[in-house]
């Protein structure tokens, strides 16, 4: 079982919720998002639970930059580097699931 059973990407990372993985490493797994908003549309997520980005960057700010640099590596194999990075953080900002992502939006020029 994963170390927070009732969270939707800890049940995922663990392979309990099937996921169309991208990428995934010691410390961090990234999958296609399930209704996405441009032609690649990744989630990148750390395998060790934080609820958003702000406990994330106080917690372990390692961690966050090795979230950019595969991101970064998405994009360079989707899209020449070029790429939207989004954390939503707090539910009245769009946040539906508190286990931090990056949104990584790439693959075609995407509109402002
Ligand atoms: P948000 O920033 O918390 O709103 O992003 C959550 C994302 O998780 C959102 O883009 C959903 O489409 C996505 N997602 C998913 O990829 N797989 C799922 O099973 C569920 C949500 I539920």
């Amino acid at each position: 079982m994963s170390d927070c059973d009732d969270c939707l990407f800890c049940r995922i990372i663990a392979g309990e919720i099937p996921s169309g993985k991208v990428y995934e490493d010691e410390t961090t797994y990234a999958f296609n998002d399930i209704n996405p908003k441009a032609k690649v549309h990744v989630l990148v997520v750390p395998k060790k639970h934080y609820a958003n980005v702000a406990e994330l960057a106080a917690g372990d700010p390692a961690r966050l930059a090795h979230m950019v640099e595969v991101a970064q590596g998405i994009a360079d194999d989707a899209f020449h580097g070029d790429y939207r990075l989004v954390f939503n953080t707090g539910a009245d900002a769009g946040q539906t699931v508190f286990h931090v992502h990056a949104h990584v939006m790439t693959g075609e020029t995407l509109d402002e």
